[in-house]
């Protein structure tokens, strides 16, 4: 089971290296690998077992987080505006995006990252994207709003860029051009 102390923090070189492709089928250990990332989402929403283990909410977790540079990550958004979200993803690449971009006005957090940094983190709106299942199979889908957020964040993970490296230097809350804000908390 996964818990906070093996999530690994800013400064850690994991976090900037770029992740491994995993190659099919998968070996037990990263279908396990899967599997955990995924029960530490669902743990770490649940109420009780947050509170017992003491973890960190989450929606999203990338391999490289507790320190296995794999391109594999989890997403958990169980009730996103009735549109649920649940999946592991191996290997996962964006094959097209809007021009539009997006940010969550509130900023974005990491589980890696135990501090608040302020800022615009300017996304994608609108991606495809293409990923592999636990078992090899092949998924395409289109994701947008905070869904779209949520993915490029952790393929930002698998290539060692932090949600930092995104915001503007000079000015954190400047305008980002040709975007739709999304208001979150
Ligand atoms: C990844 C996210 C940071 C911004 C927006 C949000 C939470 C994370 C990091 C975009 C991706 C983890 C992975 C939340 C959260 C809303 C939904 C359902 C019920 C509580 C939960 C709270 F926990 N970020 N945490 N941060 N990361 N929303 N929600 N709620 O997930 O570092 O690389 O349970
Ligand atoms: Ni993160």
């Amino acid at each position: 089971m996964i818990l906070m102390d093996n999530v690994i923090r800013e400064g850690h070189p994991t976090l900037r290296a770029r992740a491994k492709e995993l190659t099919f089928p998968l070996s037990k250990e990263d279908k396990q690998l899967g599997q955990d990332l995924m029960e530490f989402l669902i743990n770490s929403q649940d109420p009780e077992l947050s509170e017992k283990y003491d973890l960190r909410s989450g929606i999203g977790i990338a391999a490289p987080q507790v320190n296995e540079s794999k391109r594999i990550f989890a997403l958990h958004l169980p009730d996103d505006s009735d549109n649920p979200l649940s999946f592991v993803a191996v290997n996962p690449k964006i094959v097209s995006h809007s021009v539009e971009k997006t940010y969550l006005t509130n900023g974005e957090g990491c589980l890696s990252v135990d501090r608040n940094v302020d800022g615009f983190v300017p996304r994608h709106a609108r991606i495809t994207v293409k990923f592999f299942t636990l078992d090899g199979e092949e998924k395409k889908m289109r994701l947008k709003g905070l869904q779209a957020i949520l993915f490029q964040h952790e393929l930002d993970h698998l290539n060692g860029v932090m949600f930092y490296d995104h915001i503007n230097e000079s000015n954190p809350f400047a305008e980002v051009p040709n975007s739709q804000p999304i208001v979150n908390n």
